[in-house]
């Protein structure tokens, strides 16, 4: 695999700050262009694993800010809000530039494509998505970003190449060179405001994803929410890049769209169906009709044919921890939704299923279990886990039986015993849900630990004979069953 060349950079010091996933790549595809490395992490084991692969560690809280040309900078390391990072004021002191890896992939990849989607949710799905489509269409692509894989660790694609990019609203803050072909905003919710001074600053971060496009560049905007809507209607009165605006609720103009289940492309005004989406069992939901929306018509836009959309459309398999279904036992699925770290992204999942066991908890996020009301009566028994077991069970018990179980492995047996009995005495169809509406971070290093530590507790029930209804957890603190 061709690496990202940074030649550019070659003999100029650049320091990088942070070295978890995105620092370490661009550490790294400095230092074999030949730059000058400089690089720190606060924490003193990330710093020790740099330094064995040979990086040179230089404390950037005290050195000399007149040599470094760049700053490196994580996404998830504070420039301005809630306060700047002490390095970073140290450098914007001294006039450094403060750019993110993905800026250094914009930089040394002229004249390729780039899609870049953001969002508050289904951002990674769409990502996936879209790219699944275009390597099923045989078109050279890379797929990467918030996502997961780094932008410096892509492979480098030649001119006929495309690179679909997930993007945070972190990224988007520190990446302003980058052009995006074709940008997609699908949502937007209240995400990350300790970042961004606020619900406005989150949304000027978002709507960065259309920095300097101008025709024939396109722009995908999602019309399900309030303040997208409104961005797309700003959007059509500057007139400036091509606007497809896309639901997956309600039809749209000159757009793409889901009703009742079926994609319909309405981009040329001729409403022509192109697939039943009810059919595609991983794209469940609405909020998945608004991903395959999106996918549509980037891959239209960039020429795909409709058969190789669909085909791709069909195809996809679905993402790890994003109602991943992860085993069907004693009449009983299992989906594991540990992605879904705030209340929008439970609230998919929640609308998706008709005789939920959910399992939901960790460290809430501002708004707690706001707007999930509606998807209560869906809800058979909720059981908590984490830092919000007690501020989520005052909110719902009382409205149905809420165990407090403390950890994913006792919610989990627990869950299932009471699905299996509930699927044997009324030969019902529960779905056991993890689906938190809360960080991971009280109990796990990441989305991803607590997800697969759910697969593994699920693995476990095989098997297993839970010994009564209420399994081996929890603490009953509910009340009536819905
Ligand atoms: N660090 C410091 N000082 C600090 C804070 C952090 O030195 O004050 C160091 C940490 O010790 C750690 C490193 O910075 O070693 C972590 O940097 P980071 O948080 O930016 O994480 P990366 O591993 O580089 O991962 C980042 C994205 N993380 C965040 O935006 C928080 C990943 O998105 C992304 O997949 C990866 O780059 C590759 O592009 C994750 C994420 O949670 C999935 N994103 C948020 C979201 O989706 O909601 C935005």
């Amino acid at each position: 695999m061709a690496q990202i060349d940074l030649g550019f950079f070659g003999g100029l010091t650049v320091a990088v700050l942070g070295l978890g996933k995105s620092g370490l790549s661009a550490a790294r595809a400095l230092s074999s262009a030949g730059a000058e490395v400089w690089a720190w992490d606060d924490n003193k084991d990330s710093r020790q694993r740099a330094a064995s692969e040979g990086l040179p560690i230089v404390d950037l809280h005290d050195c000399d800010w007149s040599q470094p040309v760049s700053l490196i900078l994580s996404p998830g390391i504070p420039h301005s809000f809630p306060a700047p990072h002490e390095v970073v004021e140290l450098a914007r002191h001294s006039g450094c530039e403060i750019i993110s890896d993905i800026e250094l992939l914009a930089r040394a990849q002229r004249g390729v494509r780039f899609v870049g989607i953001t969002g508050t949710n289904g951002k990674s799905t769409t990502t996936t998505l879209i790219g699944h489509i275009l390597k099923q269409a045989g078109r050279p692509v890379a797929v990467g970003g918030n996502l997961g894989v780094p932008a410096l660790e892509l492979e480098a694609l030649t001119q006929d190449g495309i690179y679909v990019l997930e993007m945070s609203s972190y990224q988007l803050e520190i990446t302003r060179s980058i052009t995006f072909d074709i940008a997609v905003l699908m949502n937007i919710s209240p995400d990350h405001l300790d970042r961004h001074g606020g619900f406005d600053g989150y949304v000027a971060a978002k709507k960065l994803i259309f920095h300097r496009q101008a025709r024939p560049c396109t722009a995908i905007v999602g019309t399900d929410d309030d303040t997208c809507r409104k961005i797309f209607e700003d959007l059509s009165e500057a007139n400036e890049q091509n606007i497809v605006p896309i639901s997956g609720s309600s039809a749209v103009k000159d757009g793409v769209y889901v009703a009742g289940g079926i994609l319909i492309d309405n981009s040329q005004g001729d409403e022509e169906q192109v697939l039943d989406l009810r059919d595609l069992p991983n794209l469940p939901g609405e909020h998945n009709a608004q991903n395959a929306a999106a996918a549509y018509a980037v891959a239209v836009t960039l020429g795909v044919s409709r058969v190789q959309i669909v085909e791709g459309l069909k195809t996809f398999g679905g993402l790890e921890h994003r109602q991943e279904m992860v085993a069907e036992i004693d009449g009983v699925r299992y989906v594991n939704d540990s992605k879904a770290t705030n209340a929008d992204a439970a609230a998919r999942a929640l609308a998706c299923y008709d005789l939920i066991y959910w399992i939901a908890g960790g460290r809430a996020k501002e708004g707690g279990l706001d707007g999930l009301e509606s998807f209560y009566p869906r809800i058979a028994e909720v059981f908590l886990i984490g830092e919000a077991e007690t501020a989520f069970a005052s909110v719902l018990e009382g409205r149905f039986p809420v165990k407090r179980c403390g950890t994913l492995a006792k919610a989990v047996s627990a869950a299932a015993a009471a699905a299996k009995a509930a699927h044997t005495q009324q030969g019902s169809s529960p779905v056991v849900l993890l689906s938190p509406a809360c960080a991971s971070f009280d109990q796990f290093p990441s989305f991803e630990a607590r997800g697969t530590a759910f697969k593994a507790a699920v693995a476990e029930l095989h098997g297993s004979q839970p010994a009564n209804d209420d399994g081996a957890a929890g603490q009953s603190v509910g009340g009536d069953a819905a």
